[in-house]
């Protein structure tokens, strides 16, 4: 039995925008991902596909932070699953024959070879992608001024190195004037606040997220989501006895959290869901779902700093700086009731052109 949509969310019947969004015409982003060691990246990318078919969001495109050669197929075969096929891909260089094996706490399992198997995308092999960096130029070059958000889930390897690029075929601007140029946002899942240490930061490639964080155009607002607020709410399970036709059997998120968290439990911590949310729909289009708005920035003004090797972050509060943010739930918004928009989306029938289900 499927549960009913928590009233306290919904808005009044006649402030829920019109259906006449149109696929693909919605918030132009990009997606920064080291699909592969979590299953929340599938809950991401789902939610960038539902969004983009329902009008909400324009997904340009995906970067893979993680070399495994099993990434980018996974992410292809998310876009393709939900009719997306024309979504380019990117992988980043080398690329390995790595598989994912939970050393950490011996539980969980790997999902992107098989998701890449069982629901072939438009791109098989990682070799054909382009780097990162070809992406991200030849997307930011055609893109309109001031325009794209690019939204970070993983590593920020690819985000440095495109900080570093220079004048090429593409654009006669160098990476650092063409993200000013182009990008109206920076969305950030990372670090923790207002100070800690986190995986995303430091977990594999510190050195690029100081380099990010200390040379990223101060014009372009950043906001981040930090582990502290993802880590306490949980989505995942509901989709497992909800699942609107197709079953649960042939549904790529479905499966896919079963693959990675294994033992009777699709549950999962929601870091990387509630970042693409936000980095879709901001602190007020929430209505256009048809809820009321359900983050809310934490601070006013200060800014991030990566304090230590091993990204560490710390927020200084400098009241001369506004463009940046880290998030909070809105008051009034419960983790439960934030689980129960991410599953709605885990429920989605990739045919559905409607936002929730
Ligand atoms: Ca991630």
């Amino acid at each position: 039995m499927r549960v009913s949509i928590p009233t306290a969310l919904l808005l009044p019947c006649c402030l829920v925008a019109a259906s006449s969004a149109v696929k693909g015409h919605g918030q132009p982003i990009i997606i920064d991902t080291d699909l592969f060691g979590d299953v929340d990246d599938v809950g991401a990318l789902t939610i960038a596909n539902v969004l983009h078919n329902c009008g909400l969001a324009d997904l340009r495109g995906i970067a893979i932070n993680t070399p495994s050669q099993y990434g980018a197929p996974a992410a292809s075969a998310i876009c393709s699953y939900f009719g997306n096929d024309h979504v380019p891909v990117a992988a980043i260089r080398p690329i390995t024959n790595a598989s994912f094996f939970d050393d950490w706490d011996y539980v969980r399992g790997e999902y992107a070879s098989k998701v890449a198997y069982n629901w072939p995308g438009s791109l098989t092999n990682a070799s054909l992608a382009p780097t990162p960096v070809e992406l991200y130029r030849s997307i930011l070059a055609s893109a309109g001024n001031n325009s794209l958000h690019i939204i970070s889930i993983g590593f920020l390897t690819n985000l440095a190195n495109l900080l570093r690029s220079e004048a090429d075929d593409a654009s006669p601007l160098n990476g650092t004037e063409l993200l000013a140029a182009k990008v109206s946002e920076l969305i950030v899942m990372g670090g923790r606040y207002p100070s800690g240490w986190e995986y995303n930061f430091g977990g594999t490639d510190p050195n690029s997220t100081a380099y990010v964080i200390e040379h990223w155009p101060n014009t372009i607002p950043i906001t981040f989501s930090g582990g502290e607020l993802g880590s306490t709410i949980f989505s995942g399970q509901r989709p497992l006895t909800e699942q609107v036709p197709p079953p649960s059997s042939e549904s790529l998120p479905v499966s896919a959290y079963q693959w990675y968290v294994g033992r009777g439990s699709v549950e999962r911590e929601t870091w990387d869901p509630i970042t693409v949310l936000y980095g879709i729909l901001g602190l007020e289009n929430f209505t256009k779902l048809g809820v009321w708005p359900m983050l809310a920035y934490a601070n006013e003004y200060g800014y991030n700093t990566i304090t230590a090797n091993n990204g560490s972050n710390a927020w200084v509060n400098d009241t001369t700086v506004r463009n940046q943010h880290w998030l909070k739930l809105a008051d009034g918004v419960t983790n439960t009731s934030m689980a129960w928009l991410i599953d709605n989306f885990l429920i989605h029938p990739p045919g559905l052109s409607r936002c929730l289900v």
